[in-house]
């Protein structure tokens, strides 16, 4: 019953309803079941641990939400914090409210598990306009993309709900991903779609069940998972080589509506660290200071075989060095001994003029 591609420990924190009502010995050997499942769910993707961090999670009954100065989560707009869900807008016209982490999260590998509930009286495309998660530079911006700010410096996901652009290729609700360096301008009319890194349609409005969104970020790979079928089963919606981010930035949620609107709730959101090897090289770079860029020289399918897509313009390594002045060494003794030939036929045919 384990979700697909999430480690045990993940399943029964997002499900304690369900151990709860288990007797100790079935707990005992679920656990076991699992901590076997987790193994070999480390193996297949390269030893990855995951573990919550609470100071990047929003989980009920929202303790850490307020204004004081302990707070880890502050709030802005039409934001409402119950001890059941956080409603970004309610199903009313023109609001605007989002949520922020003040902790800047200093982790290089990430995923981060969102549970969310978009819900409304409105029909067919009659609703709008979405929300969106964030992992910015700037926090408690005011804006015009899904309640948040325009110009931002980091990493966005859209769950845009109302298609601004009737084209007819594509189906609403639509997840996407955008980079942005500050300098890339998100377009509301075209629903975003000349920034997007890639995307997906996801039926996320008005279910009964419980939705959620994973997005995971490592070695400089972008993974956007969806689970709003009620299977228990992430399936993949982006996933994207390339992508640099650094560390130091926040997360967050917000959301907007306009002319159309719906009810935007954050039931939780879980940040956990995945344990990843990285090289000494990788380790001696300053993460504070990487800017948010996409390489898209190749396409991520390219990079499967590349995991640390994330560093390919870094300098070369010594063996590398080592490599490139042997050829060179080798060249130049090839071009030695050919014009030491050259040379040596010409003056034989000198030497028979004479
Ligand atoms: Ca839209």
């Amino acid at each position: 019953m384990a979700r697909k591609r999430s480690p045990s420990a993940l399943w029964l924190h997002s499900h304690p309803s369900v151990t709860r009502k288990m007797p100790v010995c079935h707990r005992i050997f679920l656990l076991l079941c699992l901590l076997q499942f987790s193994s070999v769910y480390s193996d297949i993707t390269d030893g990855n641990a995951e573990h919550l961090k609470r100071e990047h999670s929003l989980i009920k009954p929202y303790q850490g939400v307020g204004t004081s100065p302990s707070s880890q989560w502050d709030f802005w707009g039409s934001t409402l914090v119950t001890s059941q869900y956080v409603r970004l807008t309610p199903d009313e016209r023109s609001k605007q409210g989002s949520i922020w982490n003040t902790v800047p999260c200093y982790l290089k590998d990430w995923e981060m598990h969102v549970q969310f509930k978009v819900h409304g009286s409105g029909k067919k495309n009659l609703h709008g306009d979405g929300f969106a998660i964030w992992y910015t530079k700037e926090r408690l911006h005011s804006g015009s993309v899904f309640g948040s700010s325009a110009k931002f410096h980091g990493l966005a996901i859209f769950i845009d709900t109302y298609p601004n652009d009737e084209a007819p290729d594509r189906s609403f609700p639509y997840i996407s991903a955008m980079v942005n360096n500050g300098s890339l301008p998100y377009d509301h009319g075209k629903d975003g779609r000349s920034s997007e890194l890639g995307g997906c349609s996801a039926e996320v409005r008005n279910k009964d069940h419980d939705t959620y969104l994973a997005i995971r970020y490592s070695k400089g790979r972008l993974t956007i998972m969806v689970d709003v079928e009620d299977r228990n089963d992430w399936k993949e919606c982006i996933d994207f080589g390339g992508v640099r981010l650094p560390i130091g930035y926040y997360f967050g949620a917000s959301a907007a509506t306009g002319d159309l609107s719906d009810n935007h709730d954050i039931i939780s959101m879980k940040m956990y660290q995945l344990m990843v090897e990285h090289t000494a090289e990788e380790d001696n770079q300053d993460w504070t200071k990487i800017e948010p860029s996409v390489s898209l020289l190749k396409s991520p399918k390219d990079n499967v075989d590349d995991p640390t897509g994330n560093f390919r313009s870094t300098p070369l390594t010594g063996w590398k060095v080592f490599l490139l002045l042997l050829c060179a060494l080798l060249g130049i003794v090839v071009c030695a001994v050919v014009g030491a030939v050259v040379f040596q036929k010409r003056q034989e045919r000198n030497k028979r003029f004479y």
